[in-house]
């Protein structure tokens, strides 16, 4: 057990009328909300690049973070010390998950098997704190973005060798996964796009990311691994086009190339505004297509027009987002991952606990008031009764595919005119929505 946050301990449930920075207002986790606690309902996680190895460096200046307990070497014994620090956070926090990029917890060697083997030495250490905290992996992932040789991509790259590269290190991020007994695996491409046309062959870079994708399929079997894959969309950033663009590009693109029924989607709030979507217009697309994964909770910034990566505060977002996931059912193999880190003014180790409380108490608020308005009923009821006249008659006919052009014509004919159509009522919804908030 580490001693890197020495002024805080578990973090508690207090209420909303606590003034406490360091408590819990809304989130509860033994609290029971449409019959689940609130602890599974959202499935909590925190990402180990960001909180640990983020340094709040930018491309103006120099990492500003003070993290006592990391010595800002690249050894394993450091790398082993800080996964202390970490599990340290996570139980205090009273978060259930992490999730990680392979490169994140171990330093990359000068060769494959020298990485590999510092990422055992690490992976070691994740297992054991796991077992003491009981803390468990939401999802792993190898980082195909960082080292130089995935300039032009990795599964897309025009050099084969590097795909091969890749490929050896998805495979041994994928051992370490299932070894930790993760709940999944996230496939975000990194630098799967490109940056002109005029280099591109874009049919052979598809064609190869699928390649890319079904051998990790087929390895999955082959070892046994029975957590979810997922596929996480960002239009842009650091390509200028990325293929995995939104959730209708990779939902389109799974399809295409038979993995459907493989891949789910893991969806990011601030990814979503990159792509001129809304987070819920992404999860209700990808709801509709029953591929509605994970997410990937923080925010971007209106004002600019970057990944940000902001903790989620704004509790109209996170109504948003529970709606959504409510209505499909909940997460299953997926959680509430904060993919989000603190400003390079936030500098302090405290300030990762204010970032996290706060993200935590904005999606318990979210639940209970998504809850409350499925309790409500109104909602719901004013969109079945705007698609009520495809509960019988003709539009019944349509849905069973027992009509045609004919006979809608004939239909259409008989009547002369279609029935007049009803109000949309946004601005009423729109107060309903508030009367909750
Ligand atoms: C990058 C991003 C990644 C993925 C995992 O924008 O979201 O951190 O979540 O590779
Ligand atoms: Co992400």
């Amino acid at each position: 057990m580490s001693d890197a946050f020495p002024t805080v301990s578990k973090i508690k449930f207090e209420g909303s009328t606590s003034k406490n920075p360091l408590a819990f207002k809304h989130y509860n986790a033994e609290e029971i909300v449409e019959g689940k606690t609130m602890r599974d309902h959202l499935r909590f996680s925190v990402v180990y690049w960001h909180t640990f190895r983020g340094r709040g460096v930018d491309v103006f200046g120099a990492g500003t973070a003070i993290r006592p307990w990391d010595d800002g070497t690249e050894s394993v014994e450091n790398a082993q010390k800080r996964v202390r620090a970490a599990f340290e956070f996570i139980e205090k926090l009273g978060a259930p998950f992490y999730a990680f990029h392979d490169r994140d917890v171990a330093p990359e060697g000068r060769t494959l098997s020298e990485s590999n083997k510092n990422l055992d030495a690490v992976a070691k250490v994740l297992k054991s704190e796991q077992k003491r905290t009981g803390i468990k992996l939401l999802w792993g992932t190898a980082n195909l973005f960082s080292n130089p040789r995935y300039m032009h991509g990795a599964a897309t790259s025009p050099n084969a060798e590097v795909f091969a590269f890749a490929a050896a290190q998805v495979k041994k991020a994928l051992e370490v996964t299932h070894d930790l007994g993760g709940e999944g695996y996230v496939f975000w491409g990194g630098r799967e796009g490109y940056s002109t046309l005029l280099n591109t062959d874009v049919k052979r870079e598809l064609d190869h990311l699928a390649k890319f994708l079904h051998m990790a399929v087929d390895y999955k079997k082959k070892i046994g691994f029975k957590g979810d894959f997922f596929i996480e969309p960002k239009p842009k950033e650091p390509t200028k086009h990325q293929y995995d663009s939104d959730a209708a590009a990779c939902l389109n693109f799974l399809r295409e190339y038979g993995l459907k029924n493989e891949l789910k989607l893991n969806l990011e709030t601030n990814h979503a505004t990159l792509a001129g979507h809304t987070m819920q217009h992404e999860l209700e697309v990808a709801a509709a297509a029953n591929a509605l994964g994970s997410i990937d909770a923080n925010t971007g910034d209106l004002l600019l027009g970057w990944d940000t990566d902001q903790f989620p505060t704004d509790i109209y977002l996170t109504t948003q987002c529970m709606l959504t996931i409510l209505k499909a059912g909940g997460l299953k193999k997926g959680g509430v991952n904060f993919d989000a880190k603190v400003r390079r003014e936030s500098f302090e180790p405290i300030d990762l606990f204010h970032a996290h409380i706060g993200g935590m108490d904005a999606f318990a608020r979210g639940l209970k008031i998504a809850a409350a308005i499925r309790k409500d009923g109104r909602l719901a009821d004013f969109v079945k009764q705007r698609y009520s006249s495809w509960d019988s008659g003709v539009g019944a006919e349509i849905e069973k595919g027992k009509s045609n052009l004919t006979e809608l014509a004939k239909y259409i004919s008989r009547k002369g005119e279609a029935a007049p159509n009803q109000s949309g009522r946004q601005e009423f919804l729109e107060n309903l929505i508030n009367e909750f908030i």
